[in-house]
């Protein structure tokens, strides 16, 4: 069987769910981030590199212009914009009605990537990074991915500590979901996530992956993203990120298993090839 197909490449309208797991297809636009910074930095090399992640059965490309990895510096919100925006015009050209996602916590970025066609809104600080955003999304009605963060980017890895990790995120992103729905976001545009890596341990990380129902409970859609971290790393030894693809794949199936949806991924091909293994094996 194909992952599913409906629903998911119209550009705009309700989250990519499909029968089947949806791929976020990683798209780094930055001189910084932690596995592939500056390679896709600029709009003609991005946008190539979109279209191959769409060649490889990506339902969506989540674009970012800000790293988040461990210990980065943030960039200006005009700077931030100037990364993000051709490259949402040059897909968008390049394959008319491709599903965008734009990894931002700033609703000027955000409303600016959607004049320019994009659909989805992927904010790491759950609507709590800029006040304007959650009118922003619930006036322009796309769905949003709300993650949970402790600290931020700069020191969220300086020993950070939960007496219960997956209670407290579970917490966390049901006051989210509630605080975003009180600001008029429809509940069906709404898509919860761990927030694998920041501000958690490599334990951390294993508790969340290993109870992800207790979010799944909460009746959201659940975006999970472990790709390439640095913990998959810490488990097999690979240091370089990109030797880290068995590992994510054996996350994203795990995660599967227990029920989410939406799978942000740097190596699509690998990730989408096993989970429509583990599909079908379901639909048995
Ligand atoms: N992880 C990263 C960035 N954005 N968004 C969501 N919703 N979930 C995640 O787990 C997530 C995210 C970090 O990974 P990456 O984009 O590869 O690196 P960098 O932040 O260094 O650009």
């Amino acid at each position: 069987m194909r992952v599913q197909s409906n629903s998911v490449h119209g550009g705009t309208g309700p989250p990519p769910l499909g029968p089947g797991p949806v791929l976020f297809g990683i798209l780094n636009v930055t001189p910084d981030s932690f596995s592939d910074g500056g390679e896709f930095f600029g709009a003609a090399p991005a946008v190539s590199h979109a279209e191959r992640l769409l060649d490889e059965g990506a339902h969506a490309i989540d674009i970012g212009g800000e790293s988040t990895r461990p210990g980065s510096d943030p960039v200006s919100p005009e700077e931030e914009a100037r990364r993000v925006v051709p490259v949402v015009r040059g897909i968008l050209e390049a394959r008319p009605g491709t599903r965008i996602s734009v990894d931002t916590y700033r609703a000027s970025t955000a409303g600016a990537a959607l004049d320019a066609g994009a659909a989805i809104i992927n904010d790491v600080t759950a609507l709590g990074g800029d006040p304007r955003m959650a009118g922003l999304v619930a006036e322009r009605r796309c769905p949003v991915v709300l993650m949970h963060m402790l600290g931020e980017p700069k020191t969220m890895q300086e020993n950070p500590h939960y007496d219960d990790v997956v209670r407290e995120v579970r917490d966390y992103l049901a006051a989210k979901a509630e605080e975003a729905i009180s600001a008029g976001v429809d509940p069906a545009n709404v898509i919860l996530d761990p927030g694998i890596g920041f501000g958690k341990t490599m334990k951390h990380n294993l508790e969340l992956l290993d109870r992800l129902e207790t979010l799944v409970e909460l009746g959201f859609p659940v975006l999970v993203g472990t790709s390439r971290k640095g913990f998959l790393g810490k488990i097999t030894g690979s240091e370089d990120p990109k030797a880290r693809v068995f590992g994510t794949v054996a996350t994203s199936v795990m995660s599967y298993e227990r029920g989410a949806t939406l799978f942000r991924v740097h190596d699509v091909r690998a990730n989408r090839e096993a989970l429509e293994v583990a599909a079908a094996v379901r639909e048995v």
